[in-house]
């Protein structure tokens, strides 16, 4: 059938909704999918219908949905990120139950293998993406000094197609299925020849809209760390935050177009019999392999970046110490930043290259371990005779200085392709990358959650449930992932929906165990949200500065207000808000006060959503007078957003005084606590000076 002769609903008809797929033949894996797709449906009508209730449509529309504040667009990013790593979670616990449940289990080979297509994407595109630039979003412009990013409407832009792509997974639970061909989306597996479906379709409309949206991010993100800073902030005055933020915006630019150019080229394939991919007329899959991994490599590098800059700072806070080695840091994570676009070959050294271009790989993936090892011992020294607090977001530090070495000498095995050639494809690959983005990055998140949760809200989360949680992830990764280095080197493919030997099975019941625990401190997470937000009286912290912090974040009410400073602090020295504190600089009254500009809401964000959306669902189903209307509609909005004449708003010099003098008599009254009673009623965020 011609693309052009489908009619008004493209390829939708009933038997696209999953629950014909159950009617049709009643399984336990399509009801494990209608489950799936209902949860999906009574979710959003049970959302849509509280926000109604509570009559909460206004704030929503005028805070947070129209919103250019840099805080605000990080958090939602943050929630919607915290959203798709729940179902991601999920996704990963029922494929372990299959896999412990194997030979018989419960899916068809088919579910299964959209779990770990839909897993793989989200964890990497929807999960730990999204919560990275939420975080920078919020931290990165309080900790230079800047009242907001660089560009505060692409911002919006790229939360809004980040956002449409997540639901357009969410979309996939109930209508048609996702693609089967893992989160890289080999072809010409994924060629219309083998997968005829919109699977790959659903991937690829994802992936080139939320891809976008990440390049628009580095390249925010980029021109804010160079054109933002406040006054005296030198690069080298910088949080190492800050620097990993700057490395890893740059690889964002550089890295996501290979993906969107090598999704799109699949498309073309796809839609209009292109044969870039194909087995035949000239096509060659290994271009695709190329540019995937030309992307996907330097991703892995993107992702913990940020990471190790989240666990830089709370290395330094909860030490009490200044980090040790800064420089060699910067430049460890500039080289970090360099070699990741050196390596990409490794992850097809099985796939016909010479052993000498192999070896060249090999080499240079080795050589990341040595960057790696400095920062390693840089956090170590700083520990060392510092005055170490064990916080919530200290354990999550500690925990993956553990198990990172592991999975990274784990990585340093790989990078040999002769044992490469034995172990690729087998669970020791996927035991390796869950082993450094799991302590790596995820840890870095729930750390940083913790960390600055405060300064966001004005109140600490509850530290012993944040423990537990902690202390329940670390064990739960062990027990679910180290059987798996085991049944690897046995040689357990990846991506088996089941297996006929038998000695697999122990190695998956333990890992399925694992994976229980990991449940366990998930289900901690959402105890220690609600216990905190029950006891937020007693914990409030509005002096803002909970953790006795040692960079500008903290130098500014808790929640932050929307301008983020009255008057950007002058820094002039590394450590900029510890120097002020104890040069008695913190907590003055500017000498005057001066009218604030600040961007204006715009509607935008939110439409380039929702139309967004629509043309991506559009694609996928071969509606093309939908996709039409709904591309003209995006060029049209953002052609008249550029028409709009008032896009600042001021505070006036009278509010900022009201605001200040305010926060500065709550400086006066507020007891200043000691470390010791950091976790107690007394901490309002008044931190006493200890040298
Ligand atoms: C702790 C909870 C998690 C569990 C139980 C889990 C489980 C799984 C399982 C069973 C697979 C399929 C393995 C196979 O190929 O046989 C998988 C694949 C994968 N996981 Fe996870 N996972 C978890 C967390 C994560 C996180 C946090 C990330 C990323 C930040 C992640 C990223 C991936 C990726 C990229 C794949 C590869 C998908 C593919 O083969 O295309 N996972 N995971
Ligand atoms: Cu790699």
């Amino acid at each position: 059938m011609n693309n052009l002769d489908y009619g008004w609903l493209g390829k939708l008809n009933w038997d696209s909704l999953v629950f014909s797929g159950f009617l049709e033949r009643p399984s336990v894996s399509e009801a494990v999918a209608s489950v799936a797709g209902s949860i999906v449906i009574l979710a959003t009508v049970g959302i849509l219908f509280l926000l109604t209730w509570f009559k909460v449509w206004g704030t929503l529309w005028r805070d947070w949905l129209t919103s250019t504040d840099h805080k605000r667009i990080g958090i939602m990013y943050i929630v919607f990120a915290i959203v798709m790593l729940v179902r991601g979670l999920l996704e990963g616990m029922v494929m372990r139950a299959q896999q412990a449940a194997a030979p018989e289990g419960f899916l068809y080979a088919d579910h299964f293998a959209q779990l770990f297509s839909t897993h793989g994407t989200i964890m990497v595109f929807f999960v730990a993406v999204p919560f990275l630039v939420g975080l920078i979003n919020f931290a990165m412009p309080l900790q230079i000094g800047a009242r907001d990013v660089a560009f505060p409407v692409l911002n919006q832009i790229s939360l809004a197609v980040t956002v449409s792509s997540g639901i357009l997974l969410m979309v996939s639970l109930v209508v048609g299925q996702f693609s089967t061909g893992g989160w890289s989306a080999y072809p010409p597996y994924t060629g219309a020849d083998f997968s005829p479906g919109v699977g790959p379709d659903y991937w690829i409309w994802a992936i080139v809209f939320s891809g976008a949206g990440t390049t628009l991010t580095g390249i925010n993100f980029t021109v804010t760390v160079y054109k933002c800073r406040g006054p005296g902030m030198h690069l080298f005055r910088m949080p190492l935050f800050c620097w990993t933020v700057l490395c890893a915006s740059i690889l964002m630019i550089f890295a996501m177009p290979p993906l969107s150019v090598a999704a799109l080229m699949l498309g073309l394939d796809r839609y209009l019999d292109f044969h870039f991919f194909t087995n035949d007329l000239g096509g060659n899959m290994m271009n695709y392999a190329n540019l995937f991994w030309l992307f996907g490599h330097p991703e892995v590098y993107l992702l913990v970046l940020p990471a190790y800059g989240i666990f830089s700072e709370v290395f330094s806070t909860y030490s009490a110490k200044t980090l040790y080695g800064y420089k060699s840091l910067v430049i460890a994570t500039m080289c970090i930043a360099i070699l990741s676009f050196t390596v990409w070959l490794h992850h097809f050294f099985t796939m016909g290259q010479s052993p000498t271009i192999n070896i060249a790989f090999g080499i240079a993936t080795m050589l990341i371990a040595v960057p790696t090892g400095v920062k390693v011992y840089d956090w170590m020294a700083t520990m060392y005779r510092g005055r170490i607090r064990f916080t919530t977001p200290m354990v999550y530090a500690i925990g993956f200085l553990i198990l990172f070495v592991i999975g990274g000498l784990s990585g340093v095995i790989l990078a040999n392709p002769t044992v490469d050639f034995q172990v690729h494809n087998t669970l020791f690959l996927v035991a390796h990358f869950h082993n450094v983005l799991i302590p790596g990055v995820l840890f870095g998140i729930l750390a940083g959650y913790n960390y600055w949760f405060p300064k966001a809200f004005g109140f600490r989360l509850n530290d012993k449930w944040g423990k537990r949680s902690a202390y329940l992830w670390f064990a739960g990764f062990m027990v679910t992932f180290f059987p798996l280095y085991g049944a690897g080197l046995l040689g357990m493919p990846r991506r088996s929906f089941s297996y006929a030997d038998l000695t697999f099975k122990p190695y998956m019941i333990v890992a399925f165990i694992g994976a229980m625990i990991v449940l366990a401190a998930l289900i901690s997470l959402v105890i220690q949200f609600i216990v905190s937000i029950r006891d937020r009286k007693k914990t409030q912290v509005p002096v803002g500065d909970p953790w006795d912090g040692r960079s500008l974040e903290w130098n500014s009410p808790a929640p932050v207000p929307a301008y983020n400073f009255v008057e950007i602090p002058k820094v002039t020295d590394r450590d900029a808000f510890t120097e002020a504190k104890e040069h008695g600089e913190a907590y003055k009254r500017p000498k005057v006060y001066r009218d604030i500009e600040l961007p204006k809401n715009n509607p935008l964000g939110f439409i380039l959503c929702v139309v967004s959306g629509i043309l991506m669902f559009a694609l996928v189903w071969y509606i093309w007078w939908l996709a039409l209307i709904s591309a003209l509609t995006i060029l049209v909005a953002v052609i008249a957003a550029t028409f709009r004449k008032e896009t600042e708003y001021i505070i006036p010099a009278s509010q900022l005084e009201k605001d200040t003098e305010a926060w500065l008599a709550l400086v006066e009254k507020s007891e200043a606590v000691s470390r010791d009673l950091e976790d107690s009623p007394r901490n309002v965020g008044l931190a006493k000076l200890e040298i």
